[in-house]
């Protein structure tokens, strides 16, 4: 079989486990993951390597409608995955909370006239084990192949895995060489990724509006001394959403502030030192300047 290598966008509603589904197929966590509908806020890339050729996930925000803000920003950002991968996946869920959610999304999929495969998700979840088979022949029905699987409680069925990796090559096209050194397994930097998971643990110990008017920057990363120093800043779209994030006695931040730096240790494989701050900058996601520094304009506007 000749060598392969693309981009595969992963195509889903808001929560449909796609970046649980990277995670496990790239085998490293790549992509921040939370209970919450709206996790992912651009776009992620997740490598997998053999002799066979490359795949290059593209872990996507959930397809959502909207003209203004940040959820404009991941509207836009969902349709440029779709518009600039080689081939895609289908991500349902059996969990979906409306019964057309899935549908809508393997009609997008197939109508990109890309190559695709649908994959239904979440299949331990035992009250929906009927969904399973109602959406894969959803797939087939519109010319799709479709995998089942969870990618939260596999157990190490290392061939299970391999086969998915597989089929996703197949739709791949024929390249002569690999995209990226076959060495890595994402593109984003140790900044980068620091700052995501500061945002996945506010996305864990706040609710409501809060986490989604939540972004994260880094003011200073410092790598010169034994004890690399982090030091973030959370901003908050709103003054009262300061104290909410701080917490009674900084409980919040604190508790945000370690689950963080043990997340981030893990990643760097080393101690780290992390100072977070919290900062008001009313309606951030209205201003075109921070958002760009954020890294939430997509290609086109840019
Ligand atoms: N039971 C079960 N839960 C899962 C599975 N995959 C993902 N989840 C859970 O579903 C929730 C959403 O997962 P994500 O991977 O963040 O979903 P997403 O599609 O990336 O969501 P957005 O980034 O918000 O669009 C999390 O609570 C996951 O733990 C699975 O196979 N089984
Ligand atoms: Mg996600």
């Amino acid at each position: 079989m000749s060598y392969k290598a693309g981009f595969l966008g992963l195509i889903g509603q808001p929560n449909a486990g796609k970046s649980t589904l990277m995670n496990f197929l790239v085998d490293e966590k790549v992509s921040i993951v939370s209970a919450k509908p709206q996790t992912t806020r651009r776009r992620i890339l997740g490598m997998w390597t053999s002799d066979a050729g490359q795949v290059v996930f593209v872990d996507a925000p959930g397809l959502i409608k909207a003209d203004k803000g940040l959820n404009a920003f991941l509207a836009k950002e969902a349709e440029e995955v779709i518009r600039n991968s080689d081939a895609l996946l289908a991500v349902v869920s059996v969990d979906e909370s409306k019964s057309d959610d899935a549908e809508k999304i393997i009609n997008l999929v197939a109508s990109s006239k890309k190559p695709w495969i649908g994959v239904v998700t979440k299949t331990d979840i035992e009250d929906k084990a009927h969904r399973v088979l109602i959406l894969k022949k959803m797939i087939e029905d519109k010319g799709g192949k479709a995998i089942s699987v969870s990618a939260k409680t596999y157990k190490g069925d290392l061939e299970e895995r391999e086969a998915i990796l597989i089929e996703c090559l197949e739709i791949l096209p024929v390249s002569p060489a690999p995209l990226y050194d076959t060495e890595m397994f994402t593109n984003e930097n140790v900044r980068d990724m620091a700052c995501e998971i500061i945002r996945e643990r506010c996305f864990e110990n706040l609710h409501q509006e809060v986490p989604y008017q939540i972004a994260v920057r880094i003011i200073k990363f410092d790598e010169t001394g034994p004890l690399p120093k982090i030091y973030a800043e959370i901003l908050v779209g709103r003054e009262s959403q300061k104290a909410i994030v701080i917490g009674k006695g900084a409980s919040v931040i604190k508790q945000i502030g370690m689950e963080s730096r043990k997340e981030i240790e893990k990643l760097m494989d080393t101690k780290v030192f992390l100072d977070l701050k919290v900062q008001a900058k009313p309606e951030w996601f209205d201003n075109k300047r921070i958002m760009k520094e954020l890294g939430y304009v997509t290609e086109s506007e840019d």
